[in-house]
């Protein structure tokens, strides 16, 4: 992409009502604009990372087996009014009446509209297990949105359901939500802890949030500090097999880690003192497994090789994709702007052209930008007529991972610069081999 014909529209100052970093740093890096009180659009920069944080759940949700599809954002009354949750969810539940005085509501969530798929299809054990899942905007009417995407009406979020013939096979499903969302948000450079949490309105006994540790998050949470060196990392794991994925989900849930609404005081002291942290963090998903609270009243139910008909036990899982976007930002920015984690970044380098008009810098900056669409990168390409000083301050709010100086003092000597927006580290190098170590970065695996 070229600089010079995209659309991103950087603010020079810093936004007076924005309160937290994130919030800043996305209005000024042109990422999002906001319509409404905790609505947004996603200006084409944000609207790429919120397209690869997309890309990352769907891609762990496949590999631990779960089936993408799309449900729609307006919702019958008549479904809630079945589970009882019609008059439950209160004031955050937006009611609409269509022309034909029927009720609907924009969906803060999608339990009864997938039991009610569920049951229209599903009969028999032999279909399970099953868990299906999409990527679709809600709407909470929260009474107090704010910090941007963090906390707003509407957002995106990935919501997955799991069906399952008895309680071990459902809390198996849990585990396996637990692990690939573990997965997810390591792909995304974050540290995710999962923590025993309260249900509300969704429902059921077990339930953990993940939550991203930073000053600026809305959840008090007290854990062992042993718990942030814990990491998945690279190692293969099979979802199919139960014991497995239960000994990971052991390892990340063993060491004290509550937030406020289930913190126990007692069980608290008995980590070693100097390993007792209390702090803020931002809840970027939770998963909840609640057994029958939705089919036995909704009439989903299998029959089970012994020929009886049970309601199937279930549970939900959500991520907050929006509000990841925050999120990463609040845990990876320097004084400059934002740092993307190669995982999620909306391009994965930048091209900077020290003197635009050149022949031959110019003529460099285009080798290189073919070199890496070759290699399936696609570069963003600052070929605008401005000063280097300018180029550089617009790189660095936006936050490229890695960033290709071109000037002709370097090309006189047949090399260009490569820099890490992270450590600010530069080095020297031919155009071929920029082209070849940033394509090393980026190879799978
Ligand atoms: C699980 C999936 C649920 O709704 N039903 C379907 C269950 N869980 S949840 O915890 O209420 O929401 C899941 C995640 O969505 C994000 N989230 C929000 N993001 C931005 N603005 C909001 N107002 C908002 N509310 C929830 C959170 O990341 C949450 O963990």
């Amino acid at each position: 992409m070229r600089l010079s014909r995209y659309f991103l529209p950087v603010l020079k100052e810093t936004p007076a009502d924005a309160q937290i970093v994130s919030h800043r740093l996305m209005l000024r890096a042109g990422m999002i604009r906001q319509q409404a009180a905790g609505i947004y659009s996603w200006l084409p920069l944000g609207y790429r990372v919120l397209r690869r944080i997309e890309e990352v759940v769907h891609q762990e949700q496949a590999r631990a087996g779960h089936i993408a599809m799309l449900m729609p954002t307006l919702q019958p009354a008549d479904l809630w009014r079945e589970s009882g949750r019609y008059d439950d969810y209160g004031e955050e539940m937006l009611r609409i009446t269509d022309r034909h005085k029927r009720d609907l509501l924009y969906g803060p969530t999608n339990e009864e509209m997938i039991t009610d798929i569920f049951r229209t299809h599903v009969g028999s054990y032999r279909d399970l297990p099953l868990t299906l899942y999409h990527i679709q905007w809600k709407f909470r009417d929260e009474i107090r949105p704010r910090f941007g995407v963090m906390r707003g009406r509407e957002f995106l979020m990935k919501d997955g359901y799991n069906f399952d013939l008895d309680r071990e096979a459902a809390l198996h499903a849990y585990n396996r939500h637990m692990v690939a969302y573990l997965r997810t948000y390591e792909r995304m450079g974050l540290t995710a802890i999962p923590m025993r949490a309260d249900s509300g309105p969704i429902g059921g006994d077990d339930t953990h949030e993940f939550l991203v540790l930073a000053s600026t998050g809305e959840s008090e949470v007290y854990y062992d500090a042993a718990v942030t060196d814990l990491k998945l990392g690279v190692r293969q794991v099979d979802y199919d097999d139960r014991a497995e994925v239960a000994a990971i989900c052991s390892e990340f849930t063993s060491l004290y880690a509550r937030t406020d609404e289930t913190h126990d005081e007692a069980a608290f002291t008995k980590v070693p003192e100097d390993r007792r942290r209390s702090g803020r963090g931002i809840e970027v998903g939770q998963i909840f497994y609640f057994g029958t609270k939705y089919s036995e009243p909704m009439g989903a139910t299998v029959v089970t090789p012994q020929g009886n008909r049970v309601p199937v036990h279930m549970g939900s899982h959500g991520i907050g994709v929006s509000r990841l976007a925050g999120a990463i930002i609040e845990a990876s920015h320097d004084e400059r702007g934002i740092i993307w984690p190669e995982g999620v970044t909306p391009f994965p380098v930048g091209i900077v052209n020290l003197k635009q008009g050149d022949a031959a810098t110019d003529a460099a900056c285009a080798e290189l930008y073919s070199g890496l669409q070759g290699k399936e990168l696609e570069p963003l390409y600052d070929d605008r007529e401005e000063r280097a000083g300018g180029k550089f301050a617009t790189m660095d709010l936006i936050g490229l991972p890695w960033r290709i100086t071109v000037g002709p003092r370097g090309l006189a000597k047949g090399m260009v610069e490569l820099t890490c927006r992270r450590t600010g580290e530069s080095e020297e190098m031919t155009p071929a081999a920029a082209v070849d170590r940033v394509a090393a970065i980026y190879a799978p695996g």
